[in-house]
């Protein structure tokens, strides 16, 4: 879609009645070796943050991840009813952790605004015993394309972050690409920086113990942003805050961002994105690379996204 386009602000039906991708679709084998081309450096980013208790932001509701011990060195021969020497030994962990904490993504059967989620497909779908039935994260399989970085730091001159509930609309996207002088194209994956994680984990905006529904606010899209997706075609989006939406303006229905967004475009999310090495780089094309754990029926996924600059 061009600039020009009328879009009508869904993509529903867009590709098929039964369609469970969203604009994943968009990511042709053609559109995946033309990414390939673009790294220029050689240089490779791990976005993701450690998956740890503490120092990770997270909802009290959610919990933190949990590393437990199931085998360890301390236990002698542990695999001599397998048939193995005493002196050989393993260890091993259970993890135990919620879908959306973590550096994420959401499936596209996460959100649902008056009881339908993307392409129309009901709430009622997902269960508790079997989960999203259709728009499973499993669904993704993968995202591989050319991701383009909008560090809005630098663009709005922030010191580190921008300011409290700082919302980001269309004409910003694009004021701060043609800043960088970096070219969006259509079937982009869109990456958005601003700067929120870092001060996180500096422990300037909030300790986990605190980072409560009720009392934060986190820079980020506001609703208006969805016409730039729209102009661009871009086919997911990743941020370095909480929910890629700005959080915690009056003004707003909350997850309203995730409406327009995952619900209305099927455009899947990355979230706790660590985003300042590419930042400091420079680095504002990538060839992007993600992929959630398969895991059937959930609504998300741990993921370690990669990004080759
Ligand atoms: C919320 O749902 C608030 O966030 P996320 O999309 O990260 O799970």
């Amino acid at each position: 879609m061009s600039a020009t386009s009328s879009h009508t602000g869904t993509n529903w039906g867009r590709f098929g009645a039964d369609d469970e991708r969203g604009m994943l679709n968009l990511l042709t084998p053609e559109v995946v070796l033309q990414a390939t081309r673009v790294p220029k450096t050689g240089k490779v980013y791990s976005l993701a943050l450690p998956i740890q208790r503490a120092g990770v932001p997270y909802f009290d509701y959610r919990g933190a991840p949990t590393r437990l011990p199931l085998a360890h060195q301390s236990d002698p021969g542990q695999f001599v009813a397998y048939g193995a020497p005493e002196h050989v030994g393993a260890n091993e962990d259970v993890l135990i952790m919620a879908s959306h904490n973590e550096t994420h993504m959401d499936a596209l059967s996460h959100v649902f605004s008056e009881r339908t989620m993307y392409n129309g497909v009901p709430a009622e779908t997902v269960s508790a015993q079997a989960g999203a039935t259709k728009l499973g994260i499993e669904k993704v399989g993968w995202i591989v394309g050319r991701a383009v970085l909008l560090d809005m730091v630098r663009f709005y001159g922030a010191d580190q972050r921008l300011e409290g509930a700082a919302a980001i609309g269309s004409d910003d996207l694009e004021a701060c690409a043609r800043l960088q002088g970096v070219e969006v194209r259509d079937r982009d994956i869109l990456l958005v920086r601003t700067g929120w994680i870092d001060c996180f984990l500096a422990q300037d905006v909030h300790g986990p113990a605190d980072f409560a529904m009720a009392d934060y606010a986190q820079p980020g899209l506001s609703t208006d942003a969805a016409r730039f997706m729209d102009d661009h075609d871009i086919t997911a989006i990743g941020a370095d805050n909480s929910a890629v939406e700005v959080l915690g303006r009056p003004e707003d229905v909350f997850l309203g961002g995730h409406v327009e967004l995952l619900v209305k475009r099927g455009i899947h999310l990355v979230e706790h994105l660590m985003l300042k090495e590419m930042a400091d780089d420079e680095c504002y094309e990538c060839l992007f690379v993600v992929a959630p754990l398969p895991v059937v029926g959930a609504a998300g996924s741990p993921v370690n996204p990669i990004a080759i600059g």
